[in-house]
């Protein structure tokens, strides 16, 4: 189903079922795009982007900072979520209210009314920057979905199935598009392809993921 953006009765964005247990809100975050900008630049301003390491040694091309009560983190020694952030030893910074306010209204469209992230993962990719097919599975809660917020430049989104040889489905994404995955695709493989250049008015030459979970 796809609502009509022009009906004032409407809301201002656009419900889409790519696929089972995927629900795809087109520009829901439209409407608070600076002001998550703004939060995303205040967030960073405390814990800085950084490149990550993984645990094979490779450096992740998308940079990542974290807010929250808890931090998804990859190193050498794998991946987990912490309380700190390890490059400053402090808390990670407060979730911002505009986020926690748009993961959830976002969910309960989507029909999880009882969402209540405790970590967002802000992942900032430049031209270049990608990240491969994989599943999200440090969370202690799988009954809980993910919901993910596009900012700035457009990418295309890989979708797989259960296994990593499942042939993905891509899903073009742009900014101010939120996805509530849940039930069993929450498992499923998926990665984003190579961000192409391109200049965003608000976000210059870069994409923003917001990645709201409950981690612990
Ligand atoms: C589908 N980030 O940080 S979010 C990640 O655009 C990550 O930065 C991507 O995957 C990005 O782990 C995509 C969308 C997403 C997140 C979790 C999922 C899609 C998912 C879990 C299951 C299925
Ligand atoms: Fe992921």
């Amino acid at each position: 189903m796809t609502l009509d953006l022009f009906d004032s009765d409407q809301p201002g964005y656009a419900q889409e079922a790519p696929a089972e247990g995927v629900v795809l809100l087109r520009r829901f975050a439209l409407e608070s795009d600076q002001s998550l900008v703004t939060a995303i630049e205040s967030v960073a301003r405390q814990s800085a982007f950084r490149h990550m390491e993984t645990p094979g040694g490779h450096v992740m091309s998308a940079a990542m900072t974290c807010c929250g009560e808890l931090g998804w983190v990859t190193d050498r020694r794998g991946y987990r979520y912490t309380q700190n952030d390890p490059q400053t030893g402090e808390p990670w910074p407060e979730m911002p209210r505009i986020f926690r306010e748009l993961a959830v209204r976002a969910a309960e469209a989507a029909g999880f009314p009882e969402f209540n992230p405790d970590a967002c993962l802000i992942n900032r990719y430049r031209p270049g920057a990608k990240m491969g097919l994989h599943q999200d599975r440090d969370e202690q809660d799988f009954s809980q979905p993910i919901v993910s917020v596009s900012l700035g430049l457009p990418v295309v989104f890989q979708f797989g199935g259960a296994r990593r040889s499942d042939r993905p489905m891509r899903l073009p994404l742009s900014h101010g598009d939120v996805i509530v995955w849940g039930g069993k695709v929450r498992r499923h493989y998926h990665g984003v392809l190579t961000l192409r250049r391109g200049a965003h008015p608000l976000t210059g030459d870069c994409r923003y993921n917001l990645t709201f979970r409950k981690a612990g």
